[in-house]
């Protein structure tokens, strides 16, 4: 095997004699984006400048069919290390050309006294699906600005594409809504719970809440693209939506009633109205979320709507008989379709969780299949592109083990060697989901992400076969020690043969 592991593995890799070492003295040609990108991932830990010029590290930009998209390729020779590509390939091949390097290159600051030694080696690299993603669910705890950085960071080492980013739901509403202020006034704040925080003990009895500003997204979005990383927000409805229906009661079925911030788990009943009023609502929303996300997709949840406010309600039963629908539940379809028009006029599609293929999803819509795996079969066979998120296998806030030492989880148990061995089949891509209702702190997301969160990132970049996960182990066993330079506080392996 090749002397340091490459997570994810890469199609091919051939070692060569020789070595090649980053000195003061090497020059780096690249077109712009792309020389920063080196700079910021080599440069703090080495010191290096990378002054301009050739014969040393080359990135070229070239349309290469059989790379696709993101491919690349990277020769490291005794006399200098060429890389070509799209500019997207490229970026996962300075992604590789790190983890080439000595771990200690992950370090924030200079690390002296080092040999910044690459051994010759040649790859070409291209994924097998298009969508690789991390799901971070800040609604249940608005996790700190500066952790979703962090988070983006650890996407783009594992050569994951996407960051869906859940920010709504019952128990918090985190996206800043310049014509709605109440949303995160009221909405992002809720009387603390017990919740999620009983077994750590710390529980202390003050509100939590937060939110994030729109500036501080687009600035979160643009350091993410740098990085390949495409944010894909999340605003959903027309279920999860306690925390908007306590700050604007007109939304809800029940506009008399003063709800609160949810302050326990599980699924709300209450569920947005399905009047004029609060469908302009939710497109005034989703205009502001256009102008903060440039990605083409919008995920509108879709998740979860229990039927029975709709089927006490005289407007919801005229507005399903008007839209020719049978039952009340059809209209989590007809919320879609009328949201998913409105962001056609934006050039936008819209992504949905799996629930709505039995609630005529409209054409074209990205189906997230999380349910199972029948569901991600069930969602190809309607004829969707397809994100295979089924929980029994991509569900990176299920505990590990049964083990009375794990920390407290929503359900168990999914090893890493489970993981690890899903086969998705021809599907658009999968995504590790960290939904977080027992993940209150980034140190316990880190927990259960990785390394679970890196064997998904093999899938999804190699779909490697065989499956064989003692060779996988044994490159990811090297592969931690990058994750204890950055400091993540992720969980350690099971002694081998008890994963
Ligand atoms: C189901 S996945 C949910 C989430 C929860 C998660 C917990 C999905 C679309 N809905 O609201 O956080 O289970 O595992």
């Amino acid at each position: 095997m090749y002397a340091r592991p490459i997570v994810p593995k890469p199609i091919t890799l051939s070692a060569r004699d020789g070595v090649f070492t980053l000195d003061d003295s090497t020059p780096l040609l690249a077109p712009e984006p792309l020389a920063d990108l080196v700079r910021e991932l080599i440069g703090p830990a080495t010191g290096l400048r990378f002054a301009p010029g050739s014969g040393g590290i080359e990135l070229e930009v070239v349309d290469d069919g059989a790379l696709g998209a993101e491919g690349y390729r990277l020769a490291v020779s005794p006399d200098g290390i060429r890389a070509a590509g799209t500019e997207a390939g490229l970026r996962w091949a300075v992604q590789t050309l790190r983890q080439l390097l000595p771990v200690e290159v992950y370090a924030d600051k200079l690390v002296p006294g080092m040999r910044w030694e690459v051994s010759c080696v040649e790859i070409v690299d291209v994924p097998r699906y298009e969508w690789r993603g991390g799901l971070l669910d800040v609604a249940r705890w608005c996790h700190p600005l500066k952790f979703l950085y962090r988070y983006v960071d650890l996407l783009a080492m594992h050569k994951l594409n996407r960051m869906h980013l859940h920010l709504t739901d019952d128990q918090g509403w985190r996206f800043e809504v310049r014509k709605y202020p109440k949303l995160t006034e009221v909405g992002g704040w809720r009387r603390e719970s017990a919740a999620g925080h009983a077994r750590e003990g710390r529980f202390d009895g003050t509100p939590h809440g937060g939110w994030y500003s729109q500036q501080e997204l687009r600035d979160l979005v643009g350091y993410a693209a740098r990085r390949g990383v495409s944010i894909m927000p999340e605003i959903d409805v027309p279920g999860h939506m306690e925390a908007a229906i306590s700050a604007y009661p007109w939304l809800g079925n029940y506009p008399s009633r003063q709800l609160e911030v949810r302050t326990s788990w599980g699924i709300s009943q209450h569920i947005l109205n399905v009047d004029d009023a609060t469908v302009r609502f939710v497109t005034d929303v989703l205009d502001e979320v256009v102008d903060v996300f440039p990605f083409e997709y919008i995920h509108l949840g879709g998740d979860e709507v229990p039927p029975d406010e709709w089927l006490a309600s005289e407007s919801a039963r005229r507005r399903a008989e008007a839209a020719g629908l049978s039952r009340v539940d059809g209209l989590v379809g007809w919320w879609a379709g009328r949201l998913a028009e409105h962001l056609a006029g934006h050039g936008r599609r819209i992504a949905v969780w799996d629930e709505l293929l039995d609630r005529n999803p409209p054409p074209g819509s990205l189906v997230f299949a999380w349910q199972d795996a029948s569901r991600v079969a069930a969602a190809q066979e309607a004829g969707f592109r397809v994100v295979a998120v089924p929980q029994e296998y991509a569900y990176l806030d299920w505990a590990e083990s049964n083990s009375p030492d794990e920390p407290l989880a929503i359900r168990g148990t999914l090893p890493l060697s489970t993981m690890y061995g899903y086969r998705p089949g021809d599907v658009l891509g999968v995504q590790g989901q960290v939904w977080s209702e027992y993940l209150p702190t980034p140190d316990l997301v880190e927990y259960r992400a990785f390394p679970r969160l890196a064997a998904f990132a093999e899938i999804g970049w190699a779909a490697p076969e065989p499956r064989d996960l003692a060779e996988f182990t044994g490159r990811l066993s090297g592969h931690l020690s990058r994750l204890d330079v950055l400091g993540v506080r992720y969980r350690r392996l099971d002694p081998a043969g008890q994963s």
